[in-house]
């Protein structure tokens, strides 16, 4: 005892106490106030392990202070804003869920306006803690129970605390990258980031990023905006007239496939179709489906094609535009027009965590009324997979809030059953589908999953068909991106008919094909169109279809049914596809035959100008969104969306809240219903509804990062 007490009287002996009371301290956040979703033990020894390095190397700082009375004032000076950091945090997530970024601690953010006072209110007894060392070590200090050392630390040795401190910080950040590739280029949540390097780690990365994103931001001017008007006007293209409102006034369900590819419809394996359901739709008379569409995410995946498919911009060169810039950004996207527009009610339903993608931000800013997100539904026990709710659950789940949206309405489920690496409990698995013997598990699996998205998507069409919404709505399907990815196409190959041995680029570039299909029922509207477009293109489409004209807005896609429709697909990284030719890192691939062309001089030119367009699209899209230019575009009539108008707890209470201000007047599926709900009239297979849950599991999703890819 006498020996530690006279450890700590020295000065490496203070900076020991302070850093494991601050470890400690950072410890018994991560296990009481934050939900970090760790699982397995490399990721728990991840967690234990990360505030060591960042505290260390910034209390090895005060070393470099040689007298006495400024290393102690400074060393706890530190010591005090790292826990105000840590501590205003644990306030913040208390209210948001979600870590504070230097937006949101700066009040630039307008999505969350900082701590307000009621935030201040969710102070909790335990947070004594978070201070109590630090006044119980001032006190020891002022009786000198704990003593001042004069000696003071030579820099070298200062020097050698600064770099072991770092080297453990480069340990730690490889970890995190062995457990999570890529985690700082595509931040597909914050509390990943805090999970793996710790709230230190997350601040820094943070301002890096912000201070960026401010520069550029202030660095735009209009003309800029105007440039990227004068593009888009140019490239307009004109509604279909014989398509244009035909599903006017019609509720608008959004259904995002995960990871579904197009070679998936009409796919037969043993004898069976894999999505049967899917396949009469895509083949219906309603239906007007699309099989030369393609994705085109970058790193976003998901919530890039969320942006493609709702704003008809692109997503950004590196990373995810909803984690990078989502929270402050200007959108003018599907949610808000038609709201504005034809007063549509928004929502979304997702059994994943709201922060996955920076979701409880970015649904703000587009202007989502609502966001059922995983809080909403039982995700106990085996109802819930890698990325959240199965999805035969979501959809029947979802009912009880659908139900008393107000019509017309604009809702998206997003489902994530089918996601990499497509595990299934053998609960699910229908037993009279038998999936193809590969040898590579992942495209074995990937079938099996596949085929559940595809009944639970039947189940969801009976619910309409029964209570009679399918024929008041337009029902748009598309699959997010690939499931499978390039380095295991060849595992693909056998199955598609191809042979492995000479499968290349071009192959590759063709598999990105997604499905896209317009259902809606009863018109006998319908057909299978072989226009090549891809998710850029959807909300012009869409909004035609709604009678809606999208003229007045900068949209890069256009309407997949006018003829003035530009068929040059760009993808993310710059190659495209046309119906002719396929462009891969500069090889052109002639589609017929699937072989390098031999272009003529003139073919060359055209490529080139085809090349140019995509560049120019690209980074007018880029400067668009990097310096946030919307900022300075009003459209005829758009009212810019605030975003603190739109909070996501308590849906169900406001939605019913609606319903009874409104009355007779009440448009949603229950009043319609005669105040009856058609929870009952929804019927599904799924094994896991009857098993019993505990209320105490109700928010935990199993650790979607175990399955990361
Ligand atoms: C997570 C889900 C998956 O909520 O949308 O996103 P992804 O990994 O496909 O980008
Ligand atoms: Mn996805």
């Amino acid at each position: 005892m006498k020996k530690l007490s006279k450890f700590v009287d020295t000065r490496i002996g203070f900076f020991t106490l302070l850093v494991i009371l601050f470890w400690l301290k950072t410890l018994f956040a991560y296990f009481t106030d934050f939900k970090l979703g760790a699982t397995g033990v490399f990721q728990y020894f991840i967690l234990f392990f990360n505030p060591l390095a960042t505290t260390a190397f910034i209390y090895s700082l005060a070393f470099y202070f040689k007298r006495a009375r400024f290393f102690y004032p400074v060393i706890m000076g530190l010591d005090i804003a790292n826990t105000l950091l840590l501590y205003l945090n644990v306030i913040y997530y208390r209210e948001f869920t979600d870590f504070m970024t230097i937006a949101t601690m700066t009040g630039y953010s307008k999505v969350n306006q900082g701590l307000s006072g009621s935030s201040l209110a969710l102070t909790n007894f335990h947070d004594v803690f978070y201070w109590l060392d630090i006044v119980v070590i001032v006190i020891l200090m002022l009786c000198k129970v704990i003593k001042f050392d004069p000696r003071a630390i030579g820099t070298r040795l200062a020097f050698a605390f600064t770099s072991v401190a770092l080297v453990l910080f480069g340990v730690n950040l490889s970890f995190a990258e062995m457990s999570r590739p890529q985690l700082l280029g595509r931040t597909f949540d914050r509390s990943y980031i805090v999970k793996y390097l710790g709230i230190d780690t997350f601040t820094g990365y943070d301002l890096v990023k912000s201070q960026h994103i401010n520069s550029m931001r202030q660095s735009a001017t209009k003309p800029e905006l105007l440039k990227v008007k004068k593009f888009t006007d140019k490239h307009y293209a004109p509604a279909n007239p014989q398509m244009y409102g035909i599903a006017k006034g019609r509720n608008v369900i959004v259904i995002h496939l995960e990871s579904f590819q197009q070679f998936l419809i009409n796919k037969k394996i043993n004898g069976q179709e894999v999505t049967p359901f899917l396949n009469s739709l895509y083949n219906g008379k309603d239906t007007y489906s699309f099989d030369n569409f393609f994705h085109q995410v970058g790193q976003g995946k998901t919530s890039d094609a969320e942006n493609l498919l709702e704003t008809s911009t692109f997503g950004l060169p590196q990373g995810s535009l909803f984690a990078t810039l989502g929270s402050d950004n200007t959108f003018q996207g599907a949610p808000a027009i038609l709201n504005q527009r034809a007063g549509y009610t928004s929502a979304v339903f997702h059994g994943n965590v709201a922060s996955f993608w920076n979701r409880n931000n970015v649904y703000k800013n587009l202007g989502y009324q609502y966001f059922f997100d995983a809080s909403y539904y039982d995700t106990s026990g085996d109802k819930a997979t890698g990325y959240g709710l199965k999805d035969k659950l979501l959809f029947k789940n979802s009912i009880k809030y659908l139900q008393t949206l107000q019509q017309p309405f604009y809702v998206k489920y997003i489902t994530v059953t089918n996601h990499f690496p497509y595990t299934l409990d053998d609960e699910d698995k229908d037993p009279n589908f038998q999936t193809t013997d590969t040898g590579d598990s992942n495209v074995d699996n990937y079938f099996v999953t596949a085929h559940y998205l595809d009944q639970s998507i039947q189940e969801f069409f009976n619910y309409l068909q029964k209570t009679g919404l399918d024929k008041k709505s337009i029902i748009m399907i598309y699959g997010d991106h690939y499931g499978i990815s390039n380095s295991e196409n060849p595992s693909l190959a056998s199955v598609l008919g191809k042979n492995a041995d000479d499968w290349n680029d071009f192959d590759n570039a063709q598999l990105q094909r997604v499905p896209l299909m317009f259902v809606i029922p009863g018109t006998g509207h319908g057909r299978i169109d072989h226009t090549y477009g891809g998710e850029v293109d959807v909300l012009p489409t869409l909004l035609h279809l709604l009678g809606i004209s999208s003229k007045r807005y900068i949209q890069f896609g256009t309407d997949l049914f006018s003829s003035k429709h530009n068929q040059i697909v760009a993808f993310r990284n710059r190659d495209f596809v046309t119906p002719t030719y396929t462009s891969v890192g500069g090889t052109i691939y002639k589609n017929r035959t699937g072989k390098e062309a031999k272009l003529t001089k003139k073919q060359q030119e055209k490529l080139k100008k085809d090349q140019d367009f995509v560049n120019e699209e690209l980074s007018l899209s880029d400067s668009l969104n990097e310096k946030n230019l919307l900022r300075f575009y009003h459209p005829k009539g758009f009212k810019n969306v605030n975003p603190a108008n739109y909070n996501y707890s308590n849906g169900l209470k406001r939605a019913e809240r609606i319903e009874k201000k409104k009355g007779v007047k009440s448009t949603s599926i229950f009043s319609e219903n005669g105040d009856r709900s058609t929870v009952d009239d929804y019927s599904t297979d799924a094994p896991e509804q009857n098993h019993s849950s505990t209320d105490s599991n109700r928010i935990k999703i199993t650790n979607p990062d175990a399955n990361n890819k």
